[in-house]
């Protein structure tokens, strides 16, 4: 997947789909409704008013695609490997709240059923429960380098998104570094310099002072002499590639 890319300055999405059945919701909001009161309109008591409820529900809308029997709504692209989707592409994830969420996954490389971020200053969505992380670079010769890590999760807003990975395994490492460090934009400076490293560098990261890799850098399509402020990855191409692609990818443990 290519991408253009300016620099980065949006916020980190996460996305953080808990566990929980797609069923209920109406039937607990329905149960709270009081009692259906029967008004008389001009003598004649034939007008029901359901009074401080939800209205009624509409006429159902055309029938879609058959479910498989007995099988909740997939919510992540692991499950849907296991049900058979083989193919890397597009698809619809589901929401704790049952709605769906474009999403693209990665079935072929390392066994494929990866989550794949996109998206400027997107982190991948990550679902409930251990996720491993997976990065895949390709420079402009479609030379390929990855690195993968045991975890990976963002912190919460009030932690400032601080990366927590876990043990490094396998590939090329430029990320472990990075670790517990608070998430830095362009007008989020919570590196550990009096500069900003997000506008130094041109991206948005786990910066320190400043980095070893910088994913949401600029796309600088291969050599640049700037410094480091591409799609770099110091263990891979170094501080003056910017890579052609780059991929986070997450997979439920
Ligand atoms: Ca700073």
């Amino acid at each position: 997947m290519e991408r253009g890319r300016a620099a980065a300055a949006t916020g980190p999405a996460v996305t953080l789909a808990i566990v929980l059945s797609c069923t209920g919701a109406w039937a607990a909001a329905a149960n709270s409704c009081p009692e259906v009161q029967v008004v008389g309109l001009e003598g004649s008591d034939k007008l029901s008013i359901l009074r401080d409820c939800p209205g009624l529900p509409g006429a159902a809308g055309p029938k879609g695609d058959a479910g498989v029997n007995g099988e909740r709504a997939p919510r992540t692209c692991k499950e849907l490997l296991t049900r058979g989707h083989f193919l890397s592409g597009w698809y619809a994830v589901y929401l704790p709240d049952c709605r769906p969420l474009s999403t693209l996954c990665d079935m072929d490389t390392d066994g494929g059923g990866w989550t794949v971020s996109v998206g400027t200053g997107d982190r991948p969505a990550v679902h409930g429960g251990t996720n491993e992380l997976r990065v895949d670079l390709m420079d402009l010769e479609g030379n390929r380098q990855f690195a993968k890590y045991s975890s990976f999760k963002m912190a919460g807003e009030a932690e400032k998104y601080r990366l927590v990975l876990g043990a490094f395994a396998g590939g090329s490492d430029s990320l472990s570094n990075h670790n517990n460090l608070a998430f830095s934009t362009k007008d989020q400076d919570n590196d550990s310099v009096p500069e900003k490293c997000a506008e130094r560098h041109s991206g948005a990261w786990w910066y320190y002072q400043c980095h070893l890799s910088n994913l949401n850098g600029l796309y600088l399509r291969g050599s640049h002499e700037t410094f480091a402020n591409g799609i770099n990855w110091k263990s891979g191409k170094g501080y003056n590639y910017s890579d052609k692609v780059s991929e986070m990818k997450v997979r439920p443990v």
